[in-house]
């Protein structure tokens, strides 16, 4: 099992309000390295099958809409304690509760529109990664 790797998605909000390249920047500069990158939009059937651990909660019907209504940036990222690191670097998933200067409280709006996703373990940055990339797009 690889430890040093995680999975994130820049969310449709995130992509729609323009701030791609400040998320990745902020990303990078946190000693992220990108591995694998795509501009992507998610079906219906992929976003219910990415969020499936949520089908009993409230929100899933609205989660499966937004995460489904535009492109989104899925990303790849190394770095040693990745997956702990990357949950650290953007923050509760509500942004009112998110620390300064993470990622959600910088670019989030709401606990639904919360501007990027980060896996919650080893493996399941292993699964999220392999749902969205081929190995010859893994660098
Ligand atoms: P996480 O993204 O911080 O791991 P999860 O609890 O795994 O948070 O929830 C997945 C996603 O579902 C959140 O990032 C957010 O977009 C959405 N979500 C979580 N809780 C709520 C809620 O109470 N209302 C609406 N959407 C929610
Ligand atoms: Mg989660």
């Amino acid at each position: 099992m690889v430890t040093n790797r995680t999975f994130t998605m820049l969310k449709p909000d995130a992509v729609e309000k323009g701030n791609i390249g400040a998320i990745l920047d902020k990303i990078s500069a946190s000693g992220f390295k990108i591995i694998a990158l795509k501009l992507t939009q998610m079906t219906t059937n992929d976003a219910k099958t990415f969020y499936a651990i949520h089908k009993e909660r409230p929100f899933y019907g609205e989660l499966v809409d937004y995460m489904t209504r535009g492109p989104i940036v899925a990303a790849i990222l190394e770095k040693d304690n990745a997956v702990e690191d990357f949950r650290t670097l953007i923050g509760a998933t509500n942004p009112a509760d998110a620390a300064e200067g993470t990622i959600r409280k910088l670019f989030a709006d709401s606990i639904s529109e919360n501007a990027v996703h980060g896996s919650d373990s080893n493996e399941n940055a292993a699964i999220e990664g392999a749902f969205h990339f081929a190995g010859r797009e893994i660098f």
